[in-house]
């Protein structure tokens, strides 16, 4: 029998553009239990010439050149918002009005607010929502959740996140929109800090308050005149820097955790470290996107003269989503994360019940994030509940 068909709609075509089509191609190659095929029908971008290119080599049916075209459209069931954050709220709550199902980017949002009105329209319109969290879909992050879920490392005292990069610790670097607040919301708390959160909300728990700080290291940088996936090209002239460079905070949990979380793209030599532990009374997890196939564990149950580290790679057929690819051992890498984000959404299209993470999560790490904002402003430790 023919599988039910999701025709999708994407909107943006750069970095994410990109991880994402490549998403909806890989899937039903790799995963012949999906119950939905996603259909490629329409890709979305402003510039005419870049889209259209963007269509034929991604493997896009159509395209437009305004979303809300896209929207009118009755072909399209899902729509991909795969642009920066000052487009998402608009973008999301009418596409809920035209009851399309959504998949969006992270943050949710720029602001709590636009969250929160985004979880509203996506409710009252009964649509599928979900956010791109993809780390939480590298099997060794999804075995540590299984892990602490069998209660192997018992209580959990300690979640510590660091994500670090450099792709702007050059102060000639331009300033790109990922250095604007007005597009991006805030820098590395929102772009890094986020993916840090939801990590953290989803091994531990929910964080009930929170005290940061923060810095912009370089204040000015040249307006570029071209700009690539993390890559730009500087211009003569020099504009503000408006987001933080780098943003620290401490975190209490709901079960009485504490977390310590750190991100900032001013750590040359970092690419894309991003790192948890988690210590709890039996035991200790540790993984690091720079060797994502591969999770450590630690437990208190072993025998004292064999206990250590033990380093898991997590490519057995037995590991979460690895029985679609390759034979052990054969590692997989970051577009796959994303390949099982949209194997978990036709999951959730086909069954009619939402995906995680979805618009709710989005909204549970908008909160951190604008509490960790207001701490920085204030100067205090600030409760979630005052969000
Ligand atoms: C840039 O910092 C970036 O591409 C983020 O925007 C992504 O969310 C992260 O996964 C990798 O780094």
């Amino acid at each position: 029998m023919a599988k039910k068909e999701v025709r999708v709609g994407l909107i943006g075509y750069k970095f994410m553009g990109k991880a994402h089509s490549n998403a909806y191609r890989q899937v039903p190659f790799f995963f012949p239990d999906v119950p939905c095929k996603p259909v490629m029908r329409a890709i979305v971008g402003r510039t005419e010439s870049a889209v259209k290119e963007a269509m034929e080599l991604y493997g896009w049916e159509t395209y437009e050149t305004s979303w809300q075209k896209l929207l009118e459209r009755d072909d399209i069931d899902l729509v991909d918002i795969s642009t920066p954050g000052d487009t998402h709220a608009e973008i999301a709550i009418a596409a809920a009005k035209a009851k399309k199902h959504i998949f969006c980017e992270k943050p949710l949002a720029n602001t709590i607010e636009e969250a929160r009105a985004m979880l509203k329209a996506v409710e009252e319109a009964g649509v599928i929502h979900m956010i791109n969290f993809n780390y939480r879909k590298c099997p060794a992050v999804a075995l540590a959740k299984q892990i602490i879920e069998e209660g192997r490392i018992g209580q959990i005292y300690h979640f510590r996140g660091q994500y670090l990069q450099d792709w702007i610790v050059d102060p000639s670097f331009p300033l790109v929109w990922r250095l604007d607040k007005k597009v991006a919301g805030s820098g590395a708390l929102g772009d890094l800090g986020a993916h840090l959160i939801d990590l953290a909300r989803y091994l531990v728990g929910e964080i009930t308050e929170v005290v940061g700080m923060w810095e912009t290291f370089v204040k000015q940088r040249p307006i570029p005149k071209e700009t690539g996936a993390l890559a730009a090209v500087a211009g003569e002239e020099m504009g503000e820097v408006t987001v933080d460079d780098a943003t620290l905070f401490l975190a209490r949990f709901e079960n009485g955790a504490l977390g310590s979380f750190e991100a900032t793209r001013f750590a040359p030599g970092h690419k894309n470290y991003n790192f948890f532990e988690i210590n709890g009374s039996k035991g200790s997890l540790r993984w690091c996107f720079e060797n994502m196939n591969e999770l450590e564990f630690f437990s208190r149950e072993d025998p004292p003269h064999i206990q250590g580290f033990r380093r898991i790679l997590a490519t057995d057929s037995s590991h979460p989503y690895m029985h679609a690819w390759w034979p052990a051992g054969h590692i997989i890498g970051y577009e796959h994360t994303f390949v099982h984000q949209v194997y978990d959404l036709m999951v959730a299209i086909d069954k009619g019940e939402l995906p995680s993470p979805n618009f709710y999560d989005g909204v549970k790490c908008q909160e951190v994030l604008a509490a960790v904002e207001k701490s920085i402003q204030e100067k205090r430790w600030v409760k979630i509940e005052e969000i």
